[in-house]
């Protein structure tokens, strides 16, 4: 079998396509959602992600697949996993994660089967190439049955895996028919027979009353973390976190809190060699499913998050330190009083590709932010928001884009700040996506589709503020697949 790469110029189609991200990963075209199987393999990153080669719509998953020796810059790799007819995958290979098994690279994921996919098992697949190529295991699947304590047989999916011990653990995502989301708990010694446990977490504090997939379990610190994609079919979807404490094979839940506030879902995190434990996660469309086919691409992975936690327990995330390495033309503005100013502009920017960093002290009252992808004649613009009333983030998408047919709701988050703390936002903008970091604790990434390809001012916002605005650096950030 001759496996080849997508051709890099595939990327080129798009070239002139404004809302594509440029610094942050998607694949060359079509569909990705979910991350999967990260790994640091011999120095280099290994991203797969969920992937329908066949165009950009959910269909027919696949394992796609790049890697990177930065973490900024990735090279497209052969797809790794494509569906076996008349296999335990035959409908598609779901979500899954990577772990090295004694020398040898080790694939874990989800195979399904029938036209709603209502057959979802564990299956494993190895590679003796390096991570190129990958062979099934024959005996798939290693584990073929829910629990009975489910109560349901479907949803069953997106296996974990990590070492602990003497053994390997993996946690893998359901919901008990009726009651709530759950996490099956097992344990192998050789990575191909399991034995269930019990559910992670027993006391499930959470309130959701569907499934959750696409866990991550691990240590951080001297606690312990789980992450849990609460997903229901055609309704609000969020990722959830809980940092507390592990004994005896169950978790008990500390702290909960939302791990984002808008598009980002399905995270998955890895631990590289220098201890880190990193997370990518699916940045959704907020466009039609027709708008996505008809861009001829869809989805993309947010920037990789270093996280660390903070003194109280919650999760502190910030884009991994290599992010500085894209910053190109600096802009710079500082000591700003708000009292009485609306608007001002900040002279020069002209890009949909930044990072910026402001620190305001948001006094007690009013609005403050910044506008971005603002137009020269004033018609289309975002407004990132911080309201001292409410204590909460605002993106307000009302005029981000003169196409009525893309989200245009609010979206807000609640953020509290401590009696003297100052706000500082830390704003990844990329075409069409909008990731924004409060403080290191609230996250609320958002999408919006400007139509203008002058849509591409900042200008410092304010309304009825008696605040500050210490300093705003903003860079414009390298194209990843064209500049070094
Ligand atoms: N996406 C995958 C599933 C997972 C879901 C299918 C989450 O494995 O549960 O594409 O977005």
């Amino acid at each position: 079998m001759t496996l080849t790469s997508p051709d890099p110029k595939l990327r080129q189609r798009f070239a002139s396509d404004y809302q594509r991200p440029t610094y942050h990963f998607l694949p060359p075209a079509h569909w990705m959602n979910d991350p999967n199987g990260l790994i640091q393999w011999k120095g280099q990153y290994h991203l797969f992600y969920q992937y329908n080669p066949h165009g950009a719509f959910h269909a027919t998953m696949h394992w796609g697949h790049a890697v990177s020796d930065d973490l900024l810059h990735w090279r497209d790799l052969p797809i790794a996993l494509t569906p076996t007819p008349h296999s335990p995958d035959e409908a598609g290979i779901f979500s899954g994660c990577a772990v090295n098994h004694d020398g040898v690279p080790t694939l874990i994921y989800t195979g399904v089967q029938g036209a709603h996919y209502e057959i979802q098992t564990q299956c494993i697949a190895t590679s003796d190439d390096d991570l190129l190529t990958w062979a099934k295991y024959a005996g798939n699947p290693l584990i073929a049955e829910v629990p009975d304590l489910a109560g349901q047989t479907r949803d069953f999916r997106d296996p974990f895996v990590w070492r602990e011990d003497d053994a390997w653990y993996m946690v893998v995502g359901s919901r008990i028919e009726g009651r709530s989301g759950v996490i099956f708990l097992y344990r192998s010694h050789d990575l191909f027979t399991w034995e269930y446990l019990n559910p992670l977490v027993e006391d499930n504090r959470l309130e959701t009353d569907w499934m959750w997939e696409c866990p991550n379990f691990f240590q951080l610190g001297d606690k312990h973390v789980l992450i849990v994609s609460a997903g229901r079919p055609n309704a609000t979807v969020n990722v959830q976190y809980m940092v507390g404490t592990y004994a005896n094979h169950r978790f008990v839940p500390e702290t909960v809190g939302l791990l984002d506030y808008g598009y980002l879902y399905a995270p998955l995190t890895m631990l590289d060699d220098s201890g880190r434990r990193l997370l990518w996660g699916w940045v959704r469309e907020g466009r039609t499913v027709e708008a996505q086919k008809a861009a001829g691409w869809s989805g993309v992975q947010s920037f990789p998050r270093h996280l660390t936690l903070t003194a109280d327990g919650r999760l502190r995330m910030e884009p991994v330190a290599e992010i500085v390495d894209l910053r190109a033309e600096h802009w710079h503005l500082a000591d700003v009083s708000l009292a009485g100013l609306s608007e001002q502009p900040v002279g020069g920017v002209d890009s949909a590709s930044l990072e910026m960093v402001a620190v305001f002290e948001p006094g007690a009252t009013g609005q403050c932010g910044l506008k971005v992808l603002a137009s020269a004649d004033g018609t289309e613009a975002t407004r990132i928001l911080y309201d001292a009333d409410t204590q909460q983030l605002i993106v307000d998408r009302e005029q981000s884009s003169l196409n009525a047919d893309v989200d245009q709701e609010p979206q807000t988050a609640p953020h509290v700040l401590a009696e003297g703390e100052a706000l500082e936002l830390r704003i990844l903008l990329d075409g069409s996506v909008i990731e924004i970091i409060a403080n290191q604790r609230t996250s609320l990434t958002s999408r919006v589709y400007p139509t203008r390809a002058d849509s591409r001012g900042v200008a410092l916002i304010a309304q009825g503020s008696s605040g500050y605005l210490r300093r705003l650096d903003a860079w414009h950030m390298k194209d990843i697949w064209t500049e070094r």
